[in-house]
């Protein structure tokens, strides 16, 4: 799999967002009618891809099960001599596809990317045709797990469709196919340890030059040129250990980023090009700190979601410069991509606006409903889901740490075996970041001695000891104090906290749902977290109302959101920007 584009003119790409054809499948029959033999669409609707269906029409909005996709596309003629694929950047759940009627692969998962060749089934010009047929079926054995739209055992809207980027990219049959970068600090020297990946799939042994460059703002910083000769049918990971002077660290108040560039040539002309971005930065767990750079940090954000009006999980590039703004101005430095992998376009942005991002998997929900948590099955959509995430976001200097679970019955013995698969799987793809996974469990949690950090969700003054503050203040400090007191090497972050409030709705003294029960409930944990040494940092649940399924503890939407939907402040904003604002990035 090639993972990611580059903008130089050596690998095209042409986007294949627009109206596709659509029609539902309830009955499952298309499969069997072979409908991606179709000539004839002119019955289907049309939708624009990429968004979920549910809100484009009244029609989908409650839909599950299967769905077709198909559009027309072009392939140049100059992409005659190229391997060319078809990628999508995320599509819930699962994903059938087939170009010029023939069937290319499949996908399951909805939060993570995947492509497929298909130079030997296009033919050059306009008549190429793609069906895909996505499933958002919920079972026991999904990531994440459900039995329908309002059976759902997570909490937060079952989009479906193609909600992310659809396009095509060509590149040479030798092509780079892989690059992870590494960073340390030696004094004022940044290292970057590279591990470039070429492969070779053409019929001939290819002698070239195999360039590694680092660009700092079009300044060229660094070049290593390495002669390759590559067997036809082959591959070679060439490490190299590339030192930056006068190094400029990446964090959050200033987020440089450098740029990697791997060029494939032989002397003439570039055969391939690969750019990504990066920066130097270390991230360590220390004598129960996190460390940026060597020095100790604080978190203070949020829990979020991809979700919006209409477009769902398609948060386009304004809304999230709309976001990022605000998390900006109100001084938070740091937020989860709670409960899955946020969109590319999204993670892009972290590492410019320098926040320092838990990316979550989409493991969520691995709970009551799900009979054996170490169930064959499971353990290895979770393993292949988490090996995807960390391939798509390795190099990010935002991303400090992985988020394995939200939520897992982690009282189970069983947990402990499904973990410990999951860490090693994180482990193998990237031993430099440390995993955790939110716990809900607190003191009756088995697996705690496993991860790295202590994540915890804590809703008293909420689910429990409704409306009384004090209480849930009480009972918050004890707790921490005695998780503490149990892991006192580990540092500690509160992941979630929060109060559902309906803008528009006030009460004094302040009651539950009300604007002003929200802000206080944020103040009085905060004051807490702030008043422990050990816990290095807070998100609040959550940065804004999100759809959720129907049921009687919810009114459309979850309502805890410091902002509204469509992104209007709550009494809290005012309130979290205060207390965002004082407290230092770091200890
Ligand atoms: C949680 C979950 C989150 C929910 C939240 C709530 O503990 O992690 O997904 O949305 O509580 O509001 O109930």
């Amino acid at each position: 799999m090639v993972w990611m584009s580059s903008s130089r003119f050596e690998r095209e790409s042409i986007d294949l967002s627009g109206f596709w054809y659509f029609k539902t499948d309830p009955e499952g029959r298309g499969e069997v009618e072979k409908w991606f033999e179709k000539e004839q669409l002119k019955d289907w609707d049309r939708l624009y891809v990429p968004c979920p269906w549910n809100e484009q029409d009244s029609a989908y909005a409650w839909y599950m099960g299967k769905a077709w996709y198909s559009r027309d596309f072009y392939v140049p003629k100059d992409w005659n001599e190229k391997a060319v694929s078809i990628f999508f950047e995320g599509v819930n759940y699962r994903a059938k596809v087939w170009v010029n009627k023939i069937f290319i692969g499949e996908h399951e998962g909805g939060f993570t990317p995947f492509c497929f060749r298909i130079e030997d089934k296009m033919k050059f010009g306009y008549d190429n045709r793609v069906f895909v047929m996505v499933d958002n079926t919920l079972t026991k054995k999904t990531i994440p797990p459900g039995e329908g739209m309002n059976r759902t055992y997570f909490d937060f809207f079952h989009y479906g469709g193609i909600y992310r980027e659809v396009y095509l990219l060509s590149t040479s049959k030798l092509y780079v196919k892989d690059v992870t970068l590494r960073t340390d600090i030696d004094g004022g020297r940044g290292i970057v340890n590279a591990s470039v990946n070429v492969v070779n799939e053409t019929t001939e042994t290819r002698s070239c030059q195999l360039i590694l460059r680092v660009i700092d703002s079009n300044e060229l910083v660094n070049e290593n040129t390495e002669p390759l000769v590559l067997e036809p049918s082959s591959d070679r990971t060439v490490e190299k250990r590339i030192i930056v002077k006068n190094a400029k660290l990446w964090c959050p108040e200033d987020p440089h980023l450098y740029k990697f560039a791997v060029i494939i040539t032989d002397g003439g002309s570039n055969i391939d090009v690969f750019e990504t971005r990066f920066g130097i930065r270390t991230v360590r767990i220390e004598n129960g700190r996190i460390l940026l750079n060597g020095r100790p940090i604080f978190l203070k954000g949020f829990g979020r979601h991809e979700d919006f009006p209409i477009l769902g999980k398609t948060l386009n590039g304004a809304i999230l410069r709309k976001d990022f703004g605000l998390m900006k101005d109100l001084g938070c430095n740091s937020f989860r991509t709670s409960h899955y992998p946020y969109s590319k376009t999204h993670m892009d942005l972290a590492d410019e606006y320098g926040f320092l991002v838990i990316l979550e998997m989409p493991t969520v929900g691995l709970w009551q409903g799900v009979e054996r948590l170490d169930d064959p099955e499971i353990v290895e959509k979770v393993k292949r889901m988490i090996c995807e995430a960390i391939q798509r976001d390795k190099n990010r200097p935002s991303v400090i740490i992985y988020s394995l679970f939200n939520e897992p019955d982690s009282c189970r013995e069983e947990f402990r075996i499904l973990l410990k698969e999951a860490i090693e799987e994180a482990r193998r793809n990237d031993p430099t970041r440390p995993v955790t996974f939110a716990s809900c469990m607190h003191l009756e949690d088995k697996a705690l001695d496993m991860v790295d950090v202590l994540c915890f969700n804590f809703y008293y003054g909420w689910y429990t000891l409704c409306g009384d503050l004090e209480a849930a203040s009480r009972t918050l400090s004890r707790v921490l104090d005695e998780l503490h007191e149990k892991y006192p090497d580990k540092p500690i972050i509160v992941t979630e906290f929060g109060a559902d409030a309906i803008a528009g709705v006030h009460r004094d003294p302040p009651e539950m749902w009300s604007e002003e029960y929200q802000a206080e409930l944020i103040k009085t944990y905060w004051n807490v977290i702030l008043s422990k040494k050990y816990v290095v940092g807070g998100h609040v649940w959550n940065f804004a109302d999100f759809r959720v399924g129907q049921s009687p503890g919810r009114t459309t939407l979850n309502r805890k959101g410091i902002f509204t939907r469509t992104r209007d402040p709550k009494l809290s904003a005012k309130i979290v920007r205060e207390l965002f604002r004082k407290a230092s990035t770091y200890l």
